[in-house]
């Protein structure tokens, strides 16, 4: 039986292509790129700005919100979208990843991951289960499967045992979904390391169990960014065409436009912010480092032509005292201008690919990276 589908493929030139995500809580246009609230909270930015910014969707994450403050009191506070005031489509990590990298003690088995809390030390059981059921409780639009990624470099054995225990894992998710109201969204998520014949596996067995979509998980942990994208041109072609494809938590601009050339719909990465609250800008000219010295007289914007007015109306001398003085105020700046300049980048593409023109857009894109800061 075939799931409901909510992924409307409107242009493809070459393998990229755009579409439409039909959500409850509103469309989401791809390729997509989801900025990352952690905790019901996107660091140092108002979702206004957010929104502004261009993005669509924001990612949440099951592990932070089940410990604090608990997916129950946000079930009886209307949900996510009600409790944060982000009034748009959500996508919900499932929390097996998060556990793996934020907790203590932690021990997997069949049946969960049990582990202590990164918060008090609580002892706590997640299961593929549970994770379904945190997720419908939050009122993600778009739930994750539980799975278990492998960092990299690993040996074969352990990237088999963690491949085949998610497909599981994806299994007993679609069960626990079932009854989920319609419009709501399970991905199933592809693991299988660096090992093409594992990738391919795991991408066909995913599709013979049936998820609304498909994410590609277990990449950007550690293997060289020309070995992430041989994976993704040996899973891509096993996805359903019509179903949207997740890249999970990628990354540099450069690596988007890469995945979108191969493929791929939606990512989730915390480096817009992340990288904004250590002083660092992504611009057209590249990252450029506000903390540097070079910055301190200069009293041009970073990039004058960026419709994002804190890009073109704040010097690079203000945002370099600012870093260097530890101001909330710097960290809250750069984080807006790096989630705008995702959601720029991701715009271009988008119309790049409409118009059939995606070959010349990523060439001119790379030139300017490649240009620099000058
Ligand atoms: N699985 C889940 N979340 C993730 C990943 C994964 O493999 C990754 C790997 N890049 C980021 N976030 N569930």
């Amino acid at each position: 039986m075939s799931l409901p589908n909510h992924f409307e493929l409107l242009a493809t030139d070459g393998t990229a292509r755009t579409g439409r995500l039909t959500t409850p809580h509103g469309v989401v246009r791809t390729p997509a790129f989801m900025p990352v609230g952690t905790a019901g909270a996107m660091k140092g930015m108002h979702w206004r700005e957010v929104r502004d910014a261009g993005a669509d969707i924001v990612l949440g994450n099951t592990y932070h919100l089940m410990l604090r403050p608990g997916a129950e009191r946000i079930a009886t506070l209307g949900g996510l979208q009600a409790f944060t005031g982000w009034n748009g489509p959500m996508l919900t990590d499932s929390g097996g990843f998060q556990v793996m990298s934020l907790s203590d003690l932690r021990k997997v088995n069949e049946k969960a991951v049990t582990f202590r809390s990164h918060i008090d030390g609580a002892k706590v059981e997640l299961s593929p289960e549970r994770s379904i059921e945190v997720q419908r409780l939050l009122g993600s639009d778009i739930a994750m499967q539980m799975d278990e990624c492998v960092r990299l470099p690993a040996e074969r054995s352990d990237i088999e045992r963690a491949m085949r225990l998610s497909l599981r894992w994806a299994e007993r998710s679609k069960r626990a979904f079932e009854t989920a109201p319609a419009g709501y969204m399970l991905c199933g998520i592809v693991q299988g390391g660096d090992i093409p014949e594992m990738r391919r596996t795991s991408a066909r067995e995913l599709v013979d169990i049936g998820f609304h979509g498909y994410a590609i998980g277990g990449l950007a942990v550690g293997e060289p960014q020309a070995v992430m994208l041989a994976m993704i041109e040996e899973t891509a072609p096993l996805l359903p065409i019509d179903r949207p494809r997740y890249l999970m938590g990628v990354g540099t601009p450069e690596d988007l436009l890469e995945a979108v050339s191969r493929g791929i719909d939606m990512f989730d990465c915390v480096l817009p912010t992340r990288n904004g609250r250590h002083g660092m800008a992504f611009t057209r000219f590249g990252q450029i480092n506000l903390r540097n010295a070079r910055h301190a007289d200069d009293p041009r914007p970073l990039d004058e032509e960026s419709e994002w007015p804190a890009a073109h109306n704040i010097s690079r001398a203000y945002l370099h005292h600012l870093v260097r003085s530890g101001e909330t105020l710097g960290a809250m700046l750069l984080s807006e201008i790096n989630v705008a300049y995702y959601q720029h980048l991701m715009r271009g593409m988008r119309e790049a690919i409409s118009s059939g023109t995606f070959e010349m857009f990523q060439q001119q894109t790379r030139a300017g990276w490649a240009r620099g800061d000058i």
